[in-house]
């Protein structure tokens, strides 16, 4: 056996994808190329926020984003990285970004048959204090790209084609499901290459752990608040759930994937629809957890199946182990 130090046959994001590829001989490769953008996207924005506490970076741009919150520098860098990646890929023709208020419509000579929707660096209120923080990314297929409209983009999550996200922590870590499973991969700084070291993640089936930001409980209706009473004191006997909320969305997604529980964004009287946004937060989640074998809900049906009517839309959210 070669010696284990050194695997020499590794697995890296960009040969998944190839081999994902294959699996339809009619692809033409144009999704194996606009992933490759997002992955060079993933690792700009890794090393720029890698670097945030030394070069200052975190310092606030003085803007502020659609969201009305203050936008750090390192939002800025990020969504010009991303939207700069996913235009010269070729492969894209309308772009729904959470820093830009409007959707992007590629210049024509540049088309690509993809849609994607992107949360740059969601948490970014997290970056000061060191907290992981992430990218999350959606694509829809366009049926006519030059003639793609706004109403073409607001498509259920259900009609999405792949999703994933990367969370910048202690390690970089970026999850992605072509529609076949999801798997995991970890970036190794020394290759800059993004090696595959969580295959086909399932969620698992029972969680110990529910993840909701308690400081809201005085807000939320009923049905909320019976269901996280349950947690906290069951009545079947079982042992109550642990609370762990870390309050950035890929990281608490990204525990809730890999150790199982629920994660909970519910709406209440200060935010009827809830906090997250529906577009580039809630459906790419909604379809890891469900090609992870779990579920997510908005209270009021499936997350995949919602329509929605505006790109910046919030919704509800319960996802995690079924
Ligand atoms: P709260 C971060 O600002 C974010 O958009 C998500 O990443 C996170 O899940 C949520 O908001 C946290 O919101 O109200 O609990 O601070």
């Amino acid at each position: 056996h070669a010696a284990d130090t050194f695997r020499t046959d590794l697995m890296t994001i960009t040969r998944h994808v190839l081999n994902e590829q294959s699996r339809h001989p009619e692809s033409r490769g144009d999704l194996t190329i606009l992933l490759s953008h997002i992955v060079l996207g993933c690792k700009f924005v890794a090393s720029a926020v890698n670097k945030a506490g030394l070069a200052k970076l975190t310092g606030l741009a003085g803007e502020t984003n659609v969201q009305g919150e203050e936008q750090k520098k390192l939002d800025v860098l990020s969504n010009e990285v991303f939207v700069n990646a996913l235009v010269s890929s070729g492969r894209t023709c309308v772009l729904v970004s959470e820093e830009d208020e409007k959707a992007t419509f590629v210049d024509p000579k540049l088309r690509g048959k993809y849609c994607v929707c992107f949360d740059p660096l969601d948490g970014s209120s997290n970056i000061d204090c060191g907290v992981s923080i992430g990218t999350i990314f959606g694509i829809y297929m366009i049926k006519n790209q030059d003639t793609v409209t706004l109403e073409e983009v607001l498509q259920p999550g259900k009609d999405m084609i792949a999703a994933g996200y990367c969370m910048y922590g202690s390690s970089c870590t970026l999850v992605l499901s072509t529609g076949n499973g999801v798997n995991g991969f970890t970036l190794d700084p020394s290759l800059g290459e993004f090696i595959m070291t969580h295959p086909d993640i399932k969620i698992p089936p029972k969680g110990k752990i529910y993840s909701v930001n308690e400081g809201n409980a005085k807000n939320w209706d009923t049905p909320t608040a019976k269901y996280v009473e349950k947690c906290k004191y069951p009545t079947d006997g079982s042992s109550p759930k642990s609370l762990r909320y870390i309050g950035s969305m890929v990281a608490d997604v990204h525990r809730t994937l890999l150790y199982g529980g629920i994660f909970l964004y519910p709406a209440d009287k200060k935010s009827p629809s809830g906090k997250l946004r529906v577009m580039y937060e809630v459906f790419p989640m909604s379809f890891l957890m469900e090609e992870a074998g779990g579920q997510s809900f908005t209270g009021k049906g499936r997350s995949l199946d919602l329509i929605p009517t505006d790109i910046h839309e919030r919704s509800p959210i319960f996802l995690g182990s079924s």
